[in-house]
């Protein structure tokens, strides 16, 4: 059953495999800037991150529009059939901007994302927490309702962060439970399929999300680059109490030969298997 009455079963979704999801997230050069190449510098170039893609454990790679105009067409120059499924992100925001507080405009139509890119999802960054968190919530409402009529799947980047988080004497920050627990509500009540949220540090962290989601899927956000012991834990964490997977850029494609932790996670993710046996 799909959450909207029109809306196909989004385990039937070609982002989802056996109910769970590895998205490939690769927005990072508009998010953080080339910084996050460094580590890595043939990541700058976007054909070898699609290329990457391609590995059976990918269930889709998100990418800002000029991005995936591109990875349409490097596949159709190249006769590619198996790359992954895309997500078009259509908002993202910058490193260099000087806000009085986080905000992520939008810059692609989820009209263009679907007929002109052929999106199978779309996704969406909300900050709520922000002083911008109005304008932000007004945007996704247009974006959810127009996905809803192209009955593709919504995924929201459900970060909540700004003022109103830095100002509360409830909350200790972004990671906090409580705090992440309430950014995954907020995607179920404003209509996500998949809410994806920064790990909060511990598995009871985790499950107290899963405790208020409804059953909507959810996948940890991948974070900064850890080694592979550390990042499967916590991965398998997640999947052990309910969560559906992951969105991963920087643990992927900042490492040199990343086919062997994505092996890994296809056997976590799709497959439930303890990374200690592996
Ligand atoms: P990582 O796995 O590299 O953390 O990527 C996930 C992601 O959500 C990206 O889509 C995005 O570019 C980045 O994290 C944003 O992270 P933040 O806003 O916390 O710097």
């Amino acid at each position: 059953m799909g959450r909207f009455p029109n809306m196909e079963d989004i385990n039937d979704s070609p982002i989802v495999r056996n109910g769970n999801s590895l998205i490939l997230a690769y927005d990072h050069g508009t998010e953080h800037g080339p910084v996050d190449f460094e580590p890595m510098p043939k990541s700058a170039d976007p054909t070898h991150v699609f290329d990457v893609g391609r590995h059976d454990a990918v269930t889709a790679i998100a990418l800002q529009k000029g991005n995936a105009e591109y990875y349409r067409s490097w596949e159709k120059a190249n006769g590619i059939d198996d790359g992954a499924p895309l997500l078009v992100k259509l908002n993202g925001n910058s490193n260099l901007a000087a806000r009085d507080d986080y905000y992520s405009p939008k810059q692609c139509s989820v009209r263009y994302a679907v007929e002109e890119l052929g999106a199978d999802a779309i996704g969406y960054t909300m900050y709520a927490g922000s002083t911008h968190e109005d304008e932000m919530w007004k945007e996704f409402r247009d974006v959810q309702e127009a996905a809803r009529k192209y009955g593709i799947p919504v995924v929201m980047w459900s970060y909540p962060r700004g003022k109103g988080i830095q100002n509360s004497e409830e909350y200790s920050g972004q990671t906090d439970p409580k705090v992440v627990a309430y950014g995954a509500r907020l995607g179920l009540e404003l209509g996500a399929d998949v809410v994806k949220c920064k790990y909060p540090g511990t598995q009871d962290g985790w499950q107290q999300l899963e405790d208020v989601v409804g059953g909507m899927k959810t996948v940890m956000s991948g974070g900064s680059k850890r080694s592979d012991e550390a990042f499967l834990d916590d991965v398998y964490a997640t999947i052990e109490v309910g969560g559906n997977g992951l969105a991963v850029g920087r643990n992927i494609f900042q490492r040199e030969n990343p086919e062997g932790l994505l092996d890994k996670l296809e056997a976590v993710i799709f497959e439930g298997e303890n990374p200690e046996e592996l």
